[in-house]
């Protein structure tokens, strides 16, 4: 089982997606996923210009050798780009070996923990009229939890909320686009959203949003508090990540549940929200916190603190991202939720895949490995188009987290 080749193939079929193939000498592939929104390149190069040279050879069955010799072997640890990297290994090394068994991953994990994950919707509107109906186009289509965003009366452009209806994708291609923000236009407006839909859906739906990491502690904490009345599922990155002491302001104030984790690439930035309980739900996915090696770990240590899993699932995170995702969802014990957004139909027939979505609730299929192909010949039809994210400013022009 040693791995004979390895390529990293970049294409854009709606988006920019990085996949890493290994092939083993017994005419094995797998798959990983090595997408980081915006900086896709860098971790192209990072795989072909420093993990590619090593990989030839190596037992493509050591898989937790492997991940620990391009971890500490780098010398340079943690950060993004290097652990998206070698999360493309790690994925694919798993891909090879369940394929090898004959076994879909989650066999390989564990087994299933449960017949299938409940997922999130994304539902955004430009008004809460258009917040109510996109909600309800979610309900409609058996979804039973729903990330609602909406427009704020005086601002131009809000997250989450897209120009058309369908898809929300806030890269742009060539320059990142500017928005505005303002934290108390914001904060008054929220509450009223959420009224207007628990009033409209009732109690029974599963409602979450997200914050986008754009309040300070403080801020945070008022917002908790004005929502407790709507129970949220979760409220989502209330302020920016980097700080866990942020989040002991704001667990001082509010039974809110809180998310976080979607930026987060190692086990280090969870310990501290994890040890003093200060989250509900972790947010850590599997292409950018180092594969399914270290998000089992991750998820470990946050069951002994009572938090659950909500793993990152945006369409910036390849289809491959998604199927390990499932996998890994179905496997462990302390699953909370997944978000689903599902791809752009030009990425679906790239990235032939045995997922599917039924009542609100997704599985992984039972193909071997993680179910998940890539059809080179139609990959090759949609080069790479560079692509940023927006970038946010106060009303004043002062830079903002976006
Ligand atoms: C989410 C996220 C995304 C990110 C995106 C950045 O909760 O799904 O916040 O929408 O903005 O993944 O690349
Ligand atoms: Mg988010």
């Amino acid at each position: 089982m040693k791995i004979a080749d390895a390529k990293v193939i970049v294409c854009s079929p709606g988006r920019n997606f990085v996949t890493l193939k290994l092939t083993t000498a017994d005419g094995i592939s797998g798959l990983g996923d090595a997408t980081l929104n915006g900086r896709e390149l860098a971790v192209a190069s990072y795989l072909n210009d420093h993990v590619l040279p090593l990989l030839a050879g190596r037992d493509a069955r050591r898989i937790e050798d492997t991940w620990q010799y391009l971890y500490k072997g780098a010398y340079w640890r943690r950060g993004p780009v290097t652990m998206t990297a070698i999360a493309a290994v790690d994925m694919a090394l798993w891909d090879i070996r369940a394929k090898s068994l004959g076994v879909p991953l989650y066999e390989l994990l564990g087994g299933a923990s449960r017949e299938a994950v409940l997922v999130y919707g994304h539902a955004g509107g430009a008004t809460i009229d258009d917040t109510v109906a996109a909600v309800s186009r979610f309900l409609q289509q058996g979804y039973q939890a729903v990330r609602a965003q909406s427009g704020i009366p005086g601002l131009d452009a809000t997250y989450g909320v897209g120009k058309a209806k369908g898809v929300y994708e806030p890269a742009t291609k060539d320059a990142p686009q500017e928005t505005a923000w303002s934290s108390a236009m914001y904060l008054n407006f929220v509450p009223e959203l959420f009224a207007r839909l628990r009033k409209e859906f009732g109690p029974g739906v599963h409602l979450l949003h997200d914050v986008h990491h754009r309040l300070t502690p403080i801020e945070a904490a008022r917002l908790g508090q004005a929502l407790e009345p709507y129970h949220l599922f979760w409220l989502e990155d209330p302020v920016p990540a980097e700080l866990p002491d942020g989040f002991r302001l704001i667990r001082q104030h509010t039974t809110t549940p809180l998310a976080v984790g979607e930026v987060f690439n190692s086990i280090y930035d969870c310990q501290q929200l994890l040890r003093e309980q200060l989250i509900d739900y972790l947010r850590a996915t599997v292409v950018h916190a180092g594969g399914i090696s270290h998000l089992r770990k991750i998820a470990h240590l946050a069951e002994l603190f009572h938090v659950r899993t909500g793993c990152h699932g945006a369409t910036d995170l390849s289809p491959v991202s998604l199927a390990a995702a499932l996998h890994f969802d179905l496997s462990i014990h302390n699953f909370g939720i997944q978000e689903y957004m599902p791809h752009a139909a030009a990425t679906d027939e790239v990235f032939p895949h045995a997922y599917r979505f039924r009542e609100g609730m997704m599985h992984p299929g039972d193909a071997p490995g993680l179910g998940v192909e890539i059809d080179e010949a139609k990959a090759a039809a949609f080069p790479y188009q560079r692509a940023y994210l927006p970038v946010n400013r106060l009303l004043d022009g002062t830079l903002h987290s976006w």
